[in-house]
């Protein structure tokens, strides 16, 4: 990008975009290629979260700790000193050095600072809820959901009104933000199943698996494999209902840079949730996209033409391997049917 010249910035600054690239396999480019005053905000806000998620994530912090750590966290933003250096986590670099992330956190325009900090107030405030209650029903899914995810869209979505890159409506519509996050993270959270059931992370809707099996850990066992596929069918099912938000979300993106940035995020996981539908690989691996595949969604999402293709695509494939004796057959038929066609 040639906006971004590595060699014009403050020794802060880079190191803060070193952290980026350290720390987000999938994100880093998109946020990158982002026009000028809004990249910088959305790298930020980017390792303010990397660095609450890794407190969240990291189960050698003591709960007594971790709760008053997640709710406070807000506020360390503005404890110039404050870092933590206690994290065994993979990202921990973002903790141990928190202190530089927050001064430039103080540098950007205050509008910018405080959607960072009121959603980084409410998310803290939303992990202790989930730390270490089980997620029962749909509704709870949904509710965790909004925390970790739906609050990025909806801040995302105020950072991108704020910019003056786009109109008011694109940072007012909460709920059409909201879906934008949940689609990724319910993606997220159906193709992660098997690596984190390994760390004991449970984070399929009790509502859901218990139709299929008497735990969510059973559901790995071979023997279950017929019932395992049916609940990760009911669970794409779930997020595919996302599909008309997200397509209504992008058709209102006018600035290039932040269309592709939130288009290949959504792209990627309707790719994701095509790989993974009827897949019983999910129960045994991590299931992944192809390279090939991952570069053409990143190069050509760059229109809603070129989107509602994309999204017909998947749709189209997953309408064709719809088992017709699925429980959820005629509800995924339904949820895929408003990715096909002209929408
Ligand atoms: C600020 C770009 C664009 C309207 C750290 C982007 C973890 C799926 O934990 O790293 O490794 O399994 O694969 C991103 C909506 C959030 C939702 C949420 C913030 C899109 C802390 C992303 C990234 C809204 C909680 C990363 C939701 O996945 O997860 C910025 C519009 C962080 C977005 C977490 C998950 C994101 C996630 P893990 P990943
Ligand atoms: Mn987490
Ligand atoms: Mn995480
Ligand atoms: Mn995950």
């Amino acid at each position: 990008n040639s906006q971004c010249d590595l060699t014009l910035m403050s020794s802060d600054m880079r190191t803060c975009y070193e952290y980026l690239r350290l720390t987000s396999r999938s994100f880093c480019a998109v946020i990158m290629a982002l026009d000028e005053d809004l990249r910088y905000a959305v790298c930020i806000y980017y390792l303010v979260l990397r660095a609450l998620d890794t407190v969240e994530d990291d189960m050698t912090i003591p709960v007594d700790e971790k709760i008053p750590l997640l709710k406070a966290f807000h506020e360390k933003l503005y404890e110039p000193d404050w870092h933590y250096t206690q994290s065994k986590e993979k990202d921990r670099v973002v903790l141990e050095n928190f202190n530089i992330i927050s001064s430039e956190f103080r540098n950007l325009a205050p509008v910018f600072q405080s959607v960072i900090a009121d959603s980084c107030r409410e998310m803290g405030y939303g992990m202790t809820v989930f730390l270490d209650a089980k997620i029962d029903t749909y509704d709870q899914w949904d509710e965790y959901c909004h925390y970790v995810a739906g609050l990025v869209g909806i801040g995302l979505s105020k950072l991108f009104t704020a910019s003056g890159l786009e109109n008011t409506v694109v940072g007012q519509d909460e709920a059409i933000s909201n879906s934008m996050g949940l689609f990724l993270q319910k993606t997220n959270i159906i193709r992660d199943y098997y690596e984190d059931i390994l760390q004991k992370r449970l984070f399929w809707p009790k509502q859901a698996w218990i139709k299929y099996g008497n735990s969510l850990e059973s559901l790995k066992d071979p023997r279950n494999l017929n019932n395992a596929v049916a609940c990760l069918n009911e669970l794409v099912t779930d997020a595919l209902k996302h599909i008309p938000d997200v397509l209504t979300y992008l058709s209102r993106i006018r600035n290039q840079s932040v269309f592709n940035f939130c288009a290949i995020p959504q792209m990627m996981a309707i790719a994701t949730l095509e790989r993974c539908y009827n897949n019983p690989h999910v129960f045994r691996k991590n299931v992944k996209i192809r390279k090939g595949a991952a570069v053409r969604l990143m190069d050509q999402s760059t229109s809603m033409l070129a989107i509602r293709n994309f999204m017909n695509h998947f749709c189209t494939k997953i309408y064709n391997r719809i088992p017709p004796i699925d429980p959820n057959a005629g509800r995924t038929r339904t949820a895929v049917s408003y990715g096909i066609g002209p929408g």
